[in-house]
């Protein structure tokens, strides 16, 4: 999608190519729960065999959320928790844990599986940029505020075993905010962490979670 030049099917037509309100546009049509194999592969240009893998992945876990009642059909918490087994950082492992569940219920059903297990494993640049954005706007305001940047910074700096005071996360925040804030409004927009992750791989790295 993102690399067209064409405008996306249904798009009206007094929208700008790249501008803020295109990209929310596609990122609204890709952070939306998938309900067949079909809009699964149409979605990410992926296969049956994708779909089916991410299908089984997700029938394990709902097993393990729910080991004695098969009447179940979500992952819990706690299921999910078994994903990633020895992970130590509960910042990290939370905000994922919030933007997967995309309709905040404490639940993660299939079709909200589908979209973050599509992204990461067959979404283009644009589209897993996408869904970094989701998972650190934690407000949805369709802003990345300086304090969503601090939360990353802490939960990354935790992953990797550093622990930083609150005046190195300040730092690092404020750094990380001039360097992807073009327009300097004090905030990332989901087009600003677009051009960032196409340009500059190491910033983006920042971002993946
Ligand atoms: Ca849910
Ligand atoms: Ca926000
Ligand atoms: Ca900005």
């Amino acid at each position: 999608m993102g690399n067209k030049s064409s405008k996306g099917k249904g798009m009206p037509a007094n929208i700008e190519p790249e501008s803020e309100e295109y990209w929310w546009w596609h990122a609204e049509k890709t952070l939306t729960p998938i309900d067949s194999c079909e809009e699964f592969c149409e979605r990410f240009k992926s296969t049956p065999e994708v779909y089916n893998g991410i299908v089984e992945e997700f029938n394990g876990l709902v097993k393990k959320s729910f080991p004695d009642d098969p009447s179940k059909d979500y992952i819990s918490y706690e299921g999910w928790l078994t994903m990633r087994p020895g992970e130590p950082n509960k910042k990290c492992l939370d905000l994922i844990w919030k933007g997967f569940d995309l309709d905040s219920n404490g639940k993660i059903t299939l079709d909200e599986f589908l979209v973050f297990q599509g992204i990461s494993t067959a979404g283009t640049l644009e589209q897993k940029a996408m869904g970094s954005f989701w998972m650190l706007d934690q407000n949805h305001d369709h802003k990345i505020g300086r304090d969503e940047i601090a939360l990353l910074m802490r939960a990354s700096g935790e992953a990797s075993g550093a622990s930083h005071s609150d005046e190195e996360i300040g730092h690092l925040s404020d750094f990380v905010l001039k360097f992807v804030d073009k327009d300097k409004n004090g905030s990332i927009e989901l087009s600003e962490l677009i051009s960032v992750a196409r340009s500059d791989e190491k910033i983006a790295d920042i971002f993946r979670i």
